[in-house]
């Protein structure tokens, strides 16, 4: 397990410095938080965005744009294009989300001819640092898969453990998250999926990781809710990561925990060719560098 996100930086020994290409780079929180990656010595970049704004922007905030190659592309979707393109190129290891929107930046990766897809399934993890819990907690599909059917649950679970097990965790416990932790079919059928996702875990479909569900957040993530409900879970109360049932559930949890819940975030889509770095416009420099080192880590 890691207790917090300095233990996952502390995982950076020995890797090599990544060159990373953002998209729409013109902004304040993504300036600064390939800064400190630059200042940290994990990461380089290369802007590919509005070269006016980037410049009047690294000015306010005394970045020295010496340090960085900068592509000039006004254009929101060309400019997405050429971010992946630099990395097609082989002249980048890392993709970045600026300023873009999600879903354009997401459909520039998905592109068949020129994106970055893999054979797999692509989903977003996010990693909380919360001062509620004992360890970091993954959480997926916050930013992707809107309703994933059974296959791509399946999938998204997978991509989840695979990163974790790259990250060291051996087993990572499993939450397939519902409303309930008993089966409802007829009335919800994201805790019968999980029930059927559990099983294959038990016996050895999806490897190397300890999975369990249907579990409500409580069971998931709360010892104490066990003992109230008597519910007795290899996972329940210890979870690694919570898979959630669509994006709406993925993108409150998400948007909960950093708003009032205190947690620190980091957010990556998995399964692409390269390692993608995806936070909310709105998440914070820290939490893009955060974002940064975590899919580096987990590269
Ligand atoms: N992994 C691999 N291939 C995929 C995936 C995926 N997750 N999603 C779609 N594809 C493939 C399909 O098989 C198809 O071949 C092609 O991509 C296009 O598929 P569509 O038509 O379903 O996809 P799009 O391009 O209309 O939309 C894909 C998005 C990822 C943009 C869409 O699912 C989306 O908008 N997701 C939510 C993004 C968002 O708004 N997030 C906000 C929360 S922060």
């Amino acid at each position: 397990m890691i207790k917090d996100f300095k233990e996952l930086l502390d995982r950076f020994t020995g890797k090599e410095k990544k060159r990373i290409a953002v998209a729409m780079a013109q902004d304040s929180e993504v300036l600064q938080a390939l800064d400190a990656a630059r200042a940290a010595g994990i990461a380089e970049s290369v802007l590919v965005g509005d070269e006016d704004k980037i410049e009047h922007i690294a000015g306010q905030i005394h970045i020295d744009l010496t340090q960085y190659e900068i592509i000039n592309e006004p254009d929101e979707h060309a400019c997405v294009a050429g971010a992946v393109q630099v990395v097609k190129a082989g002249d980048a290891q890392v993709l970045m989300k600026g300023l873009c929107s999600t879903a354009v930046f997401l459909k520039g990766i998905l592109n068949k001819e020129n994106g970055l897809r893999s054979a797999k399934l692509l989903s977003h993890l996010a990693i909380f640092e919360s001062p509620h819990y004992h360890k970091l907690l993954f959480m997926s599909d916050a930013a992707m898969n809107i309703a994933p059917d059974i296959n791509e649950k399946i999938a998204i679970t997978e991509n989840a453990v695979r990163a974790a097990n790259r990250l060291g965790y051996e087993a990572p416990k499993v939450a397939l998250i519902s409303a309930v932790e008993k089966v409802n079919a007829s009335g919800m059928p994201s805790s019968a999926e999980a029930a059927v996702i559990a099983k294959m875990g038990e016996r050895g479909q999806i490897k190397n990781a300890v999975i369990d569900g249907p579990l409500a957040v409580d069971n998931a993530l709360s010892h104490h809710a066990n003992e109230v409900k008597g519910l007795r879970s290899p996972v329940g109360g210890d979870a690694d990561i919570c898979i959630v049932p669509n994006i709406e559930t993925g993108n409150v949890f998400y948007k909960l925990l950093t708003i009032l819940g205190g947690a620190q975030v980091a957010g990556v889509i998995l399964g692409a060719s390269v390692p993608v770095v995806l936070t909310s416009r709105a998440d914070s420099d820290s939490a893009k560098f955060l974002s940064i080192a975590s899919a580096l880590a987990i590269s």
